[in-house]
């Protein structure tokens, strides 16, 4: 071990050195930053991916990806057995071993090792991915020295978009009861249950097998090419922004339309085509239109909860079976999302800090936990005992003709959607599949309620930590008096609900707020914006008046 250990720090200092003092936290979805000053973390995180697998005697995957950041950008996550996010307790291990001078770093591992326990004689296994970032390739050949120098194996899977990555581990640990630990495998699964599920209506209303895609120029363009292999006979996908000229997330892509609330570039804008945006790294999805007047309608991460958790309601309704669903969301969730959910749908929603990691947990709860972040990014769960019943159902011939089949339909959907993670080729499936199902165009799906006027901006500060958050991030308990000041202006607005919150992935702190009309939520953000920015420390130019 004491070679192993000596290895890691001659490598470290010789190749991957910690060249920055700079202090980086693993954040909402690992660590984010320049992928300049990345390779000794990525390093450091194929080391830990390796004792994480002794310890779980299982694969663990490491995603290479900044996902919705700038294309200078690059990050790195961990992801456990079952394809979640890495556990809590171990994203703090991450940061510390991520933060040690070179000097230090084999007597950081060696306790850690101690500590948790570690069997070193345990066979170690990583499962890495990237997306098309510039310095993925080379953050790849970091994270691979960091394995091979702790003598683990691994499975290099090239570019990947983040929740095929996430598939992949979780087929690797359930021995083929998952799926194949493939990209055919992944499209296989997905594909046939929605051509299973398409067959079995014949349409006759305003849906529309034809589809625009924004894939942001990222990884997503070159899988959904894959996909359209499959389900060309069903979908049409026109694609755009597939990486061939722009670059990544610039003026494109899910993050861009859903803050922007307007159509990304390069995308041809007709009025009522039914169009939809991936993110850099294809976890996230949003659709949208332009009508005949040119206005724009945006049909984000809220509205994709409010269909799927309809439709699994009435399915679910038509098994008989006694399975409780439920809806989980964030505090950027729009106001009439949650009125629609709870008072027309009757499904109980909860809310939660921003974070996949903390949706799939409370998601969890539920025999059917569907949960969605307004900006795309979002699955449903099906627990156990949920899984045994649909498929006890499907066999069950005591139960009538119409319950089996009702119950099959539901077994097709659950193959459908990628339970371990939000992935905007599985839910761009189930999106298209409902509409068949309900023959509806994209202005159908839009009627089911009015959105709230909303506005999202950013404020740089000095430091954004000195933000601190409660009540599942909804009030500030700190720069003192600025909950205060933001209850204040938002008593003025009619409707009027605002939040800040320190960003987990970029170095702003966001401002979101909304409103009776477009003009207010955009004058409540402007104003709550300025009061972070003399609140919290706030520099370079003043928040604007968008
Ligand atoms: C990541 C997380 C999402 C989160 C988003 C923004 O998305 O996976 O849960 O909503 O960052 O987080 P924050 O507001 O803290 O910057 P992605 O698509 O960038 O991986």
């Amino acid at each position: 071990m004491d070679a192993v250990l000596k290895s890691v720090t001659r490598l470290a200092l010789e190749k991957f050195p910690r060249k920055s003092e700079k202090f980086i936290q693993y954040g909402t979805a690992g660590f984010r930053t320049r992928g300049v000053d990345l390779p000794h973390v990525i390093y450091r995180m194929g080391i830990l991916a390796v004792l994480r697998s002794k310890i779980k005697k299982a694969t663990i995957g490491v995603m290479i990806t900044a996902s919705h950041n700038p294309e200078d950008d690059n990050g790195v996550k961990l992801v456990d057995p079952m394809g979640e996010m890495l556990e809590a307790l171990w994203e703090d291990i991450a940061t510390r071993l991520a933060n040690v001078p070179d000097a230090q770093l084999a007597e950081t591992l060696s306790s850690l090792i101690e500590e948790k326990k570690i069997d070193m004689g345990q066979s170690a296994s990583v499962s890495f991915a990237r997306d098309t970032r510039p310095s993925s390739e080379l953050l790849a050949q970091a994270l691979q020295a960091g394995i091979e120098v702790m003598q683990g194996m691994f499975q290099d899977y090239g570019l990947l978009t983040t929740p095929q990555l996430h598939y992949m581990v979780r087929c690797k640990n359930s021995a083929g009861g998952y799926g194949k630990p493939t990209e055919e495998g992944y499209y296989e699964k997905l594909t046939s249950a929605f051509l299973k599920l398409h067959a079995q209506v014949t349409c006759t209303g305003r849906y529309s097998g034809s589809l625009y895609l924004d894939a942001a120029n990222g990884v997503g363009a070159m899988k959904i090419r894959e996909v359209e292999k499959y389900i060309a006979e069903a979908l049409t996908i026109s694609l755009y922004n597939d990486g061939s000229q722009g670059k990544l997330n610039d003026r494109c892509g899910a993050d861009f339309v859903k803050t922007g609330q307007c159509a990304p570039n390069g995308i041809p804008v007709k009025a009522g085509v039914k169009c939809a945006s991936f993110d850099g790294d294809a976890d996230r999805i949003v659709y949208f239109y332009v009508d005949d007047d040119g206005s724009f309608h945006l049909l984000d991460g809220d509205r994709m909860a409010t269909l799927v958790a309809g439709f699994l309601q009435g399915l679910i309704q038509s098994t008989g079976l006694d399975l409780k669903i439920g809806l989980v969301q964030t505090a950027y969730a729009n106001g009439s999302s949650t009125n629609y959910i709870t008072q027309q749908l009757k499904v109980p929603v909860a809310c939660v800090p921003t974070g996949v990691k903390h949706l799939h947990h409370k998601a969890q709860d539920f025999d059917v936990g569907v949960y969605f972040e307004a900006n795309g990014h979002g699955t449903v769960l099906f627990s156990d005992r949920a899984m045994e019943k649909v498929e006890g159902a499907v066999v069950d011939s005591s139960l009538s003709s119409e319950r089996r089949a009702a119950a099959d339909k539901l077994k097709t959907v659950i193959d459908l959607i990628n339970q371990t993670v939000g992935d905007a080729i599985s839910d761009m499936l189930l999106v298209e599949t409902v509409l068949h199902c309900q023959g509806w165009g994209i202005q159908d799906w839009k009627k089911c309620y009015t959105d709230l006027p909303n506005r999202q901006s950013k404020v740089t500060v000095k430091d954004r930590t000195v933000i601190q958050t409660t009540d599942a991030e909804r009030k500030t308990t700190s720069p003192p008096g600025l909950q205060e000041a933001i209850d204040k202006l938002v008593a003025v607005f009619n409707q009027g609900r605002s939040f800040v919150r320190p960003s987990g992935t970029e170095d702003i702190v966001r401002v979101y707020a909304e409103a009776d009309t477009q003009a207010n939520a955009d004058k409540l953000a402007y104003e709550v914006s300025l009061l972070v920015y003399r609140l919290a420390g706030g520099i370079g130019e003043e928040p604007k008046l968008i």
